[in-house]
């Protein structure tokens, strides 16, 4: 039985040096303490999106200046995988600014999966929801995660999204887990929602069955032009609980400290490791908005005596090693 809101208001509600010691002390049954996964983002569509998400750049409903682009060439996704590759990346996300793939935009994306998994990285794919049959189409190719944010707790998800439900993402959570793919699902904070919300969402996520295996919690990064711009910001500690939070509430997750990074100080994103952050975006660009520079990342790293966790899989090491 998983953590419910209640119990998960109540971690928020502890003294934080209790919430943070409980949250490494999980950290450290179940991982390295020191080792942080890698991923890095590229959006291969960006950009047009009819869905009106209050958070995001891509709508076609906000006015935010952004360039629309249509879908990358295969070539050039492999070119970008290459070059995160030689740069320390294990795990290659493709993201694209769709509801969901149409049927002919899914073969280029399946000839991407292939080659970027031919490279020996591991791979992930974010294309919004997804239809009948497009799941197994995409595992076949050998996709590894499919990334789909539960975005916020079901009570506060009206005043963010209104295009579609959340009852529509757990459709396509189903369709992936059903393909025998891993899943990436998480949300964003700092939307207005309350302490109460906050931990209804990672209730929710903690309820999904089995639980994901990669948690990426973004802190909203305000796009001038969305209905999100002026959003207050979210208390730095509070952000922190919620990563511990998060870490307790799903203790064999990889929790991913994902948008927001780049405006944390570094002793910030320290805290966000103690309290069982262990996986980042790597390289400067996350789909739309910036990210650290990997110099400083790995700076960052040094100075923190983290290490970039090795593949899950054993045979990826292997493959990783030959390609
Ligand atoms: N269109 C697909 C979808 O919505 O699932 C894939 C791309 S979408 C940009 C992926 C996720 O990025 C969203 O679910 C949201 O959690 C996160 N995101 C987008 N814009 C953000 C922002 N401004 N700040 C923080 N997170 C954001
Ligand atoms: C996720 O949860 N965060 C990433 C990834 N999944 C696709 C995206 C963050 C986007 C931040 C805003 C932007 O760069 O447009
Ligand atoms: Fe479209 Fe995804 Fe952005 Fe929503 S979050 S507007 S579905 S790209």
């Amino acid at each position: 039985m998983s953590l419910s809101r209640a119990d998960i208001e109540n971690l928020f509600a502890q003294p934080f040096n209790d919430l943070i010691f409980q949250a490494q002390t999980v950290h450290r049954q179940h991982f390295d303490a020191n080792a942080v996964q890698v991923s890095t983002l590229l959006s291969i569509k960006t950009g047009g999106c009819s869905e009106d998400c209050g958070y995001c750049s891509q709508s076609a409903r906000h006015d935010t200046g952004l360039e629309r682009e249509g879908l990358m060439a295969v070539e050039d996704v492999v070119e970008a995988a290459r070059a995160a590759k030689a740069k320390g990346a294990t795990r290659f996300c493709m993201g694209a600014a769709w509801r969901g793939p149409k049927d002919k935009d899914l073969q280029p994306v399946v000839e991407m999966v292939k080659a970027v998994r031919g490279l020996g990285l591991e791979t992930c794919a974010t294309l919004g929801m997804l239809k009948e049959g497009q799941a197994q189409q995409l595992a076949d190719a050998g996709l590894d995660y499919y990334n789909h944010n539960l975005d916020t707790a079901s009570d506060f998800y009206g005043e963010v999204i209104g295009t579609h439900g959340q009852d529509d993402r757990l459709d396509t959570l189903g369709k992936v887990r059903e393909a025998g793919m891993k899943v990436c699902c998480g949300g964003i904070v700092g939307m207005g929602e309350s302490r109460p919300q906050r931990a209804g969402l990672i209730a929710e996520l903690a309820a999904l069955s089995p639980q994901p295996e990669s948690v990426p919690i973004n802190l909203l990064v305000k796009i001038p032009g969305t209905p999100l711009e002026d959003q207050p910001s979210l208390e730095p500690l509070e952000f922190v609980r919620t990563i511990a939070v998060a870490r307790i509430a799903l203790p064999g997750s990889i929790v991913r400290l994902s948008a927001g990074r780049q405006e944390m100080p570094d002793y910030l994103q320290a805290l966000c490791f103690l309290a069982g952050a262990n996986s980042i975006f790597y390289g400067e660009k996350l789909l739309t908005t910036g990210n650290p520079e990997t110099d400083r990342d790995l700076a960052l790293f040094k100075e923190l005596g983290l290490k970039v966790m090795p593949f899950a899989h054993a045979e990826m090491e292997a493959e990783a090693a030959q390609a």
